[in-house]
């Protein structure tokens, strides 16, 4: 792939920002731009309270997708009341939800706004730590305004402290930016695949607007404007925008470096580099026509490629559009409308923060530890590995190898922990048995990481593991990720210098499709 982050930012075929003064809480035109010591940029997904204007920490401490370090705690739910779309992309079948915001495989349920509220009413009664209610399809939240907006308009009286977040494609959201604001939707995602309209062509059919459909290069041009110019009024108001983009190797890898900076032009807070999902048997153009999703490595060169723009995000789900609970786990089948009718809901706010309060502590302290395990590193000898982590949230590694359906991947140096992604795999462990076949699967997804911290491991997988190179790391088990990670790089370098073992670099690693959890 020849993308670097040296490339210039063509932006020779936007067309100019518009006269809206571009602000985010005070700091002008780039995001949340700091003068921070470390010359940083920007900043957003891994960045902490230090980092960044109170204002905005505010907004983002206690939001899973746009704080690294709050997704091991926090969770969110999305209400399916948004079922009708304006355009057409080729990686989405209208029978399965929207691929911006979640894994092929239909909604369970389609709601009404009533519904839709009573179902948060009845999760956040359950799940104190549940933060965020976002409106992310199945199809666009903006093509069905008045279900959006409804369930909106009575959440923010009923669970006033419960974050409002929305997904949409961008192209009605200039329309719609005033009533985002009225309802003190804070957080928008807009799904941004290109700036360049023959990118955008081979993405986007078609698309309906001002009552007709527009094909071809004349869509993605009123696309891409629209996106901008909806982007642009958000960042005026101040409200936190996130850019997904999907990868899609061979038609937007290369140009995705140009989004990101076309994007950050415009103040977007956070850009979130997602893999294409193509499977033949989703029945979308692209899964039919044999287009590939990028490879583990393709997409981390191409986040590692956009990095001094805005802000990554490495740590989406690719979530249903009915999701409940932590980034990657799913609980909706326990809020089925049946379920809600026999549940007794109540609704109490002060009992919900003080819950929040003893998760704010644990964050804390996850932090803490990492800030102590960082400063007992060495010098910075250039090192850097990847490490696969077994965890069922808190931040701390607390899960058997057996039972884990995703790892989560660390970058280490000795002076950085970066969250690089998850991978998503068949679990190990079936019905109480250990399931063999099931290995080279998992080896495949975690291919490019030296070792695999768990907190329990059986010996057969343990041999396995090791004859594929990876080490299985079980001393660690219940310590927060970051200073178990740490721990564990301490030993391997010492062992490195001491010549017990040699540094190799690892292989690439498979982004399992369609695997984003095990049906
Ligand atoms: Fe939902 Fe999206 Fe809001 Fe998050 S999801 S509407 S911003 S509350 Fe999050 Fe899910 Fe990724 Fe979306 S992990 S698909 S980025
Ligand atoms: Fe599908 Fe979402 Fe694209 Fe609409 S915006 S076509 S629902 S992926």
């Amino acid at each position: 792939m020849a993308i670097s982050a040296e490339s210039p930012a063509s932006t020779s075929r936007l067309r100019p920002l518009s006269g809206i003064k571009v602000e985010v809480a005070g700091q002008a035109a780039s995001g949340c731009s700091t003068t921070g010591g470390e010359g940083k940029a920007s900043c957003g997904s891994s960045d902490g309270q230090g980092d960044m204007p109170a204002e905005i920490w505010d907004k983002v401490k206690n939001h899973p997708c746009y704080s690294e370090e709050a997704h091991h705690h926090y969770a969110r739910m999305h209400v399916a009341v948004a079922p009708a779309c304006n355009i057409q992309c080729n990686y989405c079948n209208r029978k399965y939800d929207c691929s911006n915001e979640s894994r092929p495989g239909v909604v369970s349920q389609k709601l009404t706004p009533d519904q839709a509220v009573k179902k948060v009413l009845a999760v956040a009664s359950e799940i104190p730590q549940m933060t965020v209610l976002g409106i992310a399809g199945p199809g666009d939240a903006l093509a069905n305004p008045a279900k959006t907006f409804e369930t909106f308009r009575q959440l923010q009286e009923q669970a006033p402290d419960i974050k409002l977040c929305l997904s949409t494609n961008g192209l009605a959201l200039p329309d719609y930016v005033d009533e985002i604001a009225k309802y003190n939707v804070d957080h928008v995602t807009i799904t941004i695949n290109m700036v360049d309209p023959d990118v955008g062509a081979q993405i986007y059919p078609w698309i309906f607007y001002n009552h007709k459909r527009i094909y071809g290069r004349e869509a993605a041009e009123i696309l891409t404007e629209r996106q901008m110019l909806g982007l642009e009024m958000l960042t005026a108001r101040g409200i936190l925008t996130k850019i997904n983009s999907v990868l899609i190797p061979g038609i937007n890898d290369e140009h995705l470096y140009e989004v990101n900076r076309a994007v950050k032009a415009r103040g977007a807070f956070l850009h979130n580099i997602m893999p294409l999902i193509s499977e033949a048997e989703h029945g979308t153009y692209f899964g039919l026509n044999g287009q590939r999703g990028p490879t583990a490595q393709e997409l981390k060169d191409v986040q590692d490629a956009c990095m001094g723009g805005a802000n990554l995000m490495r740590h989406c789900r690719q979530c249903r559009a009915d999701a409940v609970g932590l980034l990657g786990e799913d609980r909706s089948d326990e809020f089925t409308l049946d379920q809600i009718e026999q549940m007794d809901v109540v609704y109490d706010i002060d009992k919900r923060r003080a819950y929040q309060e003893k998760v704010e502590a644990e964050r804390q302290a996850q932090h803490a530890a990492k800030q102590s395990a960082l400063a007992e590193q060495g010098a910075d000898d250039g090192m850097k590995v990847l490490v696969a982590v077994a965890t069922t949230g808190g931040g701390k590694v607390n899960q058997h190898f057996g039972h884990a359906d995703e790892f989560q991947i660390y970058e280490l140096t000795a002076s950085s922990t970066t969250f690089v992604g998850h991978r998503r795999v068949d679990l190990y462990c079936q019905g109480g048995y250990g399931e063999d076949e099931q290995l080279p699967s998992i080896v495949n997804a975690i291919n490019d990481c030296h070792a695999v911290l768990v907190s329990k491991i059986g010996a057969c997988p343990r041999d396995e593991l090791l004859a594929a190179g990876i080490e299985p790391v079980e001393e660690y088990a219940h310590e927060f990720i970051e200073k178990a990670a740490l721990g564990w790089f301490a030993g391997y370098r010492a062992r490195v210098a001491s010549g017990e073992i040699t540094h190799i670099p690892r292989g690439d690693a498979a982004i399992r499709q369609g695997a984003f959890k095990a049906a």
